[in-house]
């Protein structure tokens, strides 16, 4: 099974691509090597009361791993932050099936936490074409780094930009690292 790394497929979505998307500058970056400190291009995401933090310290893959932590108490009702990056045309991926895997290590998650993988449709504010955020795995209390993986299969037709990352739902905090993105078929 080809194992690719979601650089690669962004190669291949700016490739010959005609979206008045911004540049998007992606390097290796899932495995979050550009740390300690804050998030590097091209990562970016949100969410009120958290951190998100590149930290290097006890990392399964390389030595920097990307965190999000609730930093208010107690989170607000519905509390929710992501670290994300996006791509603006993701129409290579019409009509494949698409997973995204990595580690992931939790403590004291209150909600869940997840990956998660969403593509759109061409139609600013239309519903999401595909999308998936783990919540029906329920990933929260505290466990040691695990592989987790989220898995898309994407329409055929009227696709536009697609974004990925991870996130923490309620309180607590959660790692992630070693992340690939892989086309299945
Ligand atoms: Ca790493």
């Amino acid at each position: 099974m080809p194992r690719v790394r979601w650089v690669l497929v962004v190669a291949a979505l700016t490739a010959g691509c005609v979206s008045s998307a911004a540049p998007l500058r992606f390097g290796d970056t899932l495995g979050f090597e550009d740390g300690p400190g804050a998030l590097t291009e091209p990562w970016g995401g949100g969410g009120a009361g958290y951190e998100r933090t590149l930290v290097c310290a006890d990392a399964p893959e390389g030595a920097c791993v990307a965190r999000i932590e609730s930093v208010v108490s107690p989170v607000p009702a519905g509390g929710f932050a992501s670290v994300t990056q996006c791509v603006g045309d993701a129409g290579v991926l019409a009509g494949k099936r698409v997973r995204l895997s990595g580690l992931l290590r939790t403590e004291d998650v209150s909600g869940y936490a997840g990956f998660w993988l969403r593509v759109d449709s061409v139609a600013q504010e239309a519903p999401p074409r595909a999308f998936d955020n783990m919540e029906a795995k329920h990933l929260d209390g505290t466990t040691p780094w695990t592989r987790h993986d989220v898995t898309l299969e994407v329409p055929a037709d009227d696709i536009g930009g697609a974004c990925f990352g991870f996130l923490l739902g309620g309180a607590g905090r959660v790692d992630a690292d070693d992340l690939t993105f892989e086309v299945l078929d």
